[in-house]
C-alpha cells in the first residue's frame, strides 16, 4: 500500500471510505491521521509478528529495559521514516490536498518523561530496533504525561496533560496478557514438606494490562515492542468499598510523577514502581517459561536493565518468583538475580539518590520488603567477614540503614554492572560518591557515554541540514553517523559554508516564526541564537544565565552607543510544580524579559524569550536554530547531559564548563571549536570538602554582579515587591551553593569571545561544521552497541 503513490492514494481514499464512511471532500484533518496511522499499523503488523517469532525461535540473548519513563514525542513522521515511506505518503497526501505537516500538528506528543533520563529511553528503543537488536521496553502507561505548562504573568501553572484524549493509534491493547500485582496484606510462613514456604494474604489484587506499542527499526524488518503498562481494578475485587478501591487502583497508572528530589517519598511513586516491575518480570518470565520450558538458566538469555534506581524492586520480585512460586532456594535464586539485572546511575546529586521510609516501604509491600531484609542481612554479614568490627563502613555501605531503603545500595548490590552515562560522571561515582562500592566490586563499573537517536535529532528534526548533508557525503550517515565525520573535507569549501549558515538561517526564520506566534516578540534572524532549554534546576544554573543578561542590559542602559552583537536569548523549562526557587528563576527569566524586550534603548541589540511548555516536539523546532548552546551547569553536578549533544550535531556552538559530555565533546572538536569556561569539577568539590569560597566578595568586588544582584530586591522589577528575595539569599545568605558569582567573570568574558567569533562569518562556519562533523559518536547507535557487547551480551537477530 506504499509501493508507490497511486497505489497510497487509492488504498488511502479506500481506508478513509471504510472507516469514516466519508468522501476525501468531507472528512477532516483528524479522520486523515487516524486514517493513516492506521495504514501504517497494518504495514508494520507483519514484520512485528516475525520480530516476535524469530525472537520466540532464537536462543540468542534479549534485553529487557526498564524504566519509569518513556518520552517519546511524536511517532507518526519518525515510522514513516524509518519504514522509508515518508516521500511515497508526503507526495501521495499533496495531490489529495492533504498537507503531511498539518497531520503531525494534530498529534499529541507522547510526553511520558521528565527529561533527559526519558529521553534516552526513547532514544535507546530506537537504536535498538535500528540496529536489529533484540529488546523491548517496559514502562507504564500513564494517563496523563509530564503536565502541560502555561505562562501567567511570567509565573508557571501547570495544567494536566491529555495525550489520550482523542485515543493513540499506536498502541494495541493486551487484555489476554494481563497480569496481577499484589499490594498491602501480610505474609505467612509454614513449614512444608520441609521447605519454609510464603503465603500473601490478604493482599490487594491490582490487574496490570499492557499496551504494547511497535518499535520500528530504520529501514530494518525489526519491529521490537514497547510494553506500557495500565492499572486497572481486578476482576472480582474483595474489598468492602468497591469504588474508593477502583479509584486507588486507577490512580497507579494516572500521573507521571515530576522529577523531585525535593519531594518527600509518596506512597503512590512507591506503587507505581512496584507496578511497573512485578507487571514485567511477571510477564519476561511467562514468556521465558513458554521459550525454555526451565528458568535455572536465565541469566544465560536475558538481561534485565534498570534505568536508575526508580524499577531497582526488579531484583527482590525476581528473587520472590524464583523462590516463592518457583521453588529455588535462596543461593540458586540470588545467583540467577544478580547476574540478570544490569544498572545505569544518573546521578551524584546525593540529594537525588531515591530512599524509602521503613514505615512506607514494609506495609505496602510485605514479601518484598522481607526479601530486600535478607538481602541486606546477608551483605552485611559478608563485609563483617571481610572487615570485622568495622561499623562505619558497614554502616555506610548498607541496604537498609537508619529507618531507609536506599535504593542505589540495592541496585549496586544486586546487580552484575553498574554503569554512569558520562566518562565524568563514571569517575566521580568511583572516586566519591559510590568509592566503597567501587574497592568492593570493581569489575562492576564502567561508563557509557550517552546518545541521542541522530535519526530524530538531525534526519527528522533539521531536513534541510540532513539534505545537504547527504548531498555532500552520501547518505550512509543515516545508518552509520560516524560517516559524518566525512564532512571535515568541506572545512575550507565556502561554497558549502555559505549553504550551512543559509539553512541556520531558514531554521532561524521558521522558529523566529513561532516565537511570534507564541510570544508577540518579533526577533531579528541575524542576530545570534543563543538558546538554554532544559528542565528548570538550581545546578543547571539558569541564573547566571539571565544575570549575565541583566548586565549586558545595564550595559546598554548605562552607555546607550554600547555595541554588541545582537542576541535573541531564549530559554525553555518546566519546574517541577513543588519546586518552589525553579519557578522563581522562570519569574525571573519572565520579569527581565518584560523589561528588557519593552525598552526602546535596547533596540534591536537584545530579545529575550521564553517558550512555554518546552517539549519533545517543540525541541525538534528549536536545536535547528540554535547557534549557541548553553551548558553552563556547577561542574559536576550534570551527569551527562543529552541536548547538548542535539545542539552539537544541528551546528551550534556550545558554550560550557567542563561538566558532563561536555568534556567529550571538546575532547572531540578540539579547544579552538567550543568555548569553555569556570570551575572544574575538581575545584568544585576541593570548596565543598575544604570551604574556601565566599560569594559576598564577589559581590562586593565585581560591580557588574552587584548591580545585577540588588537589581533583584531594589525595585528594578515593578510590582513585584519581594519576588525574588529569596534568589538574592541563595546567592549571598546561603553562600551560593552553585558558584553562580564565582563564575560569571568568566562566564561574561567567554560570551565576549562568541560575540567577536559570531562577527567571522566564516570561522563560526567552520567551527560548526567541526562540531556537527564530530558528533557522529554521540549517536545513540554508538552507545547502545557499547550496552549491547560489555554488558548486555546481545547480537543482531
Ligand atoms: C524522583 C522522585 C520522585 C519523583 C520523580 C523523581 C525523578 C524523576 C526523574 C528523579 C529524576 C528524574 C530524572 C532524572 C534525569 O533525567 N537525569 C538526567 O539523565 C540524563 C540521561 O542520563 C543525563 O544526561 C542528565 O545529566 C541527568 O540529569
Amino acid at each position: 500500500m506504499f509501493s508507490n503513490k497511486e497505489k497510497f492514494k487509492e488504498s488511502f481514499c479506500k481506508r478513509l471510505e471504510m472507516l469514516y464512511n466519508k468522501s476525501l471532500a468531507e472528512s477532516t484533518a483528524r479522520d486523515h491521521y487516524e486514517t493513516l496511522g492506521q495504514m501504517v499499523r497494518e504495514f508494520v503488523s507483519n514484520d512485528w509478528i516475525a520480530t516476535n517469532e524469530r525472537q520466540l525461535a532464537s536462543t540468542g540473548k534479549q534485553v529487557f529495559y526498564l524504566s519509569i519513563e518513556y518520552l517519546l514525542g511524536k511517532l507518526l513522521r519518525q515510522n514513516l521514516i524509518n519504514l522509508g515511506v515518508e516521500e511515497v505518503v508526503e507526495e501521495g497526501l499533496n495531490e489529495l490536498g492533504i498537507c503531511l505537516t498539518d497531520l503531525e500538528e494534530l498529534e499529541s506528543d507522547a510526553g511520558l518523561g521528565n527529561g533527559g533520563l526519558g529521553r534516552l529511553a526513547a532514544c535507546f528503543l530506537d537504536s535498538l530496533a535500528s540496529l536489529n537488536l533484540p529488546g523491548h521496553g517496559h514502562g507504564i502507561r500513564y494517563k496523563h504525561g509530564l503536565f502541560e505548562q502555561k505562562i501567567v504573568d511570567g509565573y508557571q501553572v501547570e495544567l494536566p496533560e491529555q495525550w489520550l484524549k482523542s485515543g493513540n493509534v499506536w498502541e494495541v491493547r493486551k487484555a489476554d496478557l494481563a497480569v496481577k500485582v499484589r499490594f498491602w496484606g501480610k505474609v505467612e510462613s509454614n513449614m512444608e514438606n520441609g521447605r519454609l514456604t510464603f503465603h500473601h494474604l490478604n493482599a490487594e489484587t491490582v490487574t496490570a494490562v499492557p499496551h504494547d506499542m511497535p518499535v520500528i527499526g530504520y529501514q530494518s524488518t525489526t519491529v521490537n515492542t514497547l510494553r506500557l503498562w495500565n492499572a486497572e481494578p481486578s476482576q472480582f475485587p474483595i474489598h468492602d468499598d468497591i469504588l474508593k478501591y477502583k479509584r486507588e487502583t486507577e490512580m497507579i497508572s494516572e500521573f507521571l510523577y515530576p522529577d523531585d528530589t525535593h519531594d518527600e517519598g509518596k506512597i503512590l511513586r512507591l506503587k507505581q514502581q512496584y507496578f511497573l516491575v512485578s507487571a514485567s518480570i511477571q510477564s519476561i518470565l511467562k514468556n521465558y517459561r513458554k521459550q525454555h520450558g526451565r528458568l535455572d538458566d536465565l541469566h544465560e538469555h536475558i538481561c534485565i536493565h534498570i534505568n536508575d534506581t526508580h524499577p531497582v524492586l526488579a531484583i527482590p520480585e525476581l528473587m520472590r518468583i524464583l523462590i516463592d512460586e518457583e521453588g529455588f532456594d535462596w543461593d540458586q535464586a540470588w545467583h540467577i538475580t544478580t547476574h540478570t539485572i544490569s544498572y545505569t546511575n544518573h546521578t551524584t546529586l546525593s540529594e537525588a539518590l531515591e530512599k524509602w521510609p521503613i514505615r512506607i516501604f514494609q506495609p505496602l509491600l510485605p514479601r518484598i520488603y522481607m526479601i530486600v531484609e535478607e538481602i541486606n542481612e546477608r551483605f552485611c554479614r559478608e563485609l563483617w567477614d571481610e572487615t570485622p568490627g568495622d561499623w562505619d563502613r558497614i554502616a555506610g555501605l548498607a541496604i537498609i540503614a537508619d529507618g531507609f531503603v536506599k535504593m542505589a545500595h540495592l541496585a549496586i548490590v544486586g546487580s552484575f554492572s553498574v554503569n554512569g552515562v558520562a566518562k565524568l560522571h563514571t569517575e566521580i561515582l568511583k572516586k566519591r560518591e559510590m568509592k566503597s562500592f567501587y574497592q568492593l566490586y570493581p569489575k562492576k563499573f564502567n561508563n557509557k557515554t550517552n546518545g541521542i537517536a541522530h535519526r530524530r535529532w538531525l534526519l527528522k528534526a533539521n531536513p534541510k541540514l540532513a539534505s545537504f548533508i547527504t548531498e555532500l557525503i552520501g547518505s550512509s550517515w543515516i545508518q552509520s553517523a560516524e560517516e559524518l565525520s566525512q564532512l571535515l573535507h568541506y572545512q575550507n569549501d565556502t561554497a558549502v559554508l555559505e549553504e550551512l549558515r543559509k539553512i541556520k538561517k531558514e531554521n532561524k526564520g521558521q522558529l523566529s516564526k513561532i516565537i511570534l506566534d507564541k510570544t508577540g516578540v518579533a526577533v531579528d534572524t541575524h542576530a545570534i541564537f543563543d538558546v538554554q532549554v532544559k528542565r528548570l534546576h538550581a545546578y543547571k544554573r539558569q541564573l547566571l544565565n539571565i544575570l549575565h543578561i541583566m548586565h549586558l542590559y545595564n550595559r546598554i542602559k548605562e552607555d546607550s552607543s554600547y555595541s554588541m552583537v545582537p542576541r535573541v536569548f531564549i530559554f525553555g523549562a518546566k519546574a517541577s510544580p513543588g519546586y518552589y526557587y525553579a519557578k522563581k528563576i522562570i519569574k525571573l527569566i519572565n520579569s527581565a524579559a518584560e523589561i528588557i524586550n519593552n525598552d526602546p534603548d535596547v533596540g534591536g541589540r537584545m530579545k529575550v524569550i521564553f517558550l512555554e511548555n518546552y517539549r519533545v516536539s517543540l525541541a525538534e523546532k528549536i536545536f535547528p536554530a540554535a547557534d549557541v548552546s548553553e551548558q553552563i551547569s556547577t561542574a559536576s553536578k550534570e551527569a551527562s547531559g543529552t541536548g547538548n549533544m542535539k545542539f552539537m550535531i544541528n551546528g551550534a556552538l556550545t558554550v560550557g564548563t567542563l561538566d558532563g559530555a561536555n568534556i567529550e565533546i571538546r575532547e572531540l572538536v578540539g579547544d579552538e571549536n567550543i568555548f569553555t569556561f569556570g570551575l572544574t569539577s575538581d575545584e568544585v568539590l576541593h570548596y565543598y570538602q575544604h570551604g574556601g569560597y565566599e560569594s559576598v566578595g564577589y559581590y562586593h568586588h565585581d560591580s557588574r554582579i552587584r548591580q545585577a544582584v540588588d537589581q533583584l530586591v531594589n525595585g528594578f522589577f515593578p510590582g513585584v515587591y519581594n519576588e525574588f528575595e529569596p534568589i538574592f539569599d541563595s546567592l549571598l545568605g546561603e553562600n551560593d551553593q552553585y558558584f553562580v558569582l564565582k563564575d560569571f567573570a568568566p562566564y561574561a568574558d567567554i560570551q565576549l569571545k562568541v560575540g567577536e567569533t559570531y562577527l567571522d562569518t566564516i570561522k563560526w562556519q567552520k567551527m560548526s561544521l567541526t562540531n556537527i562533523a564530530n558528533a557522529g559518536s554521540f549517536s545513540s547507535d554508538r552507545t547502545i552497541k557499547e550496552y549491547a557487547e560489555d554488558i548486555w551480551r546481545i547480537k543482531p537477530l
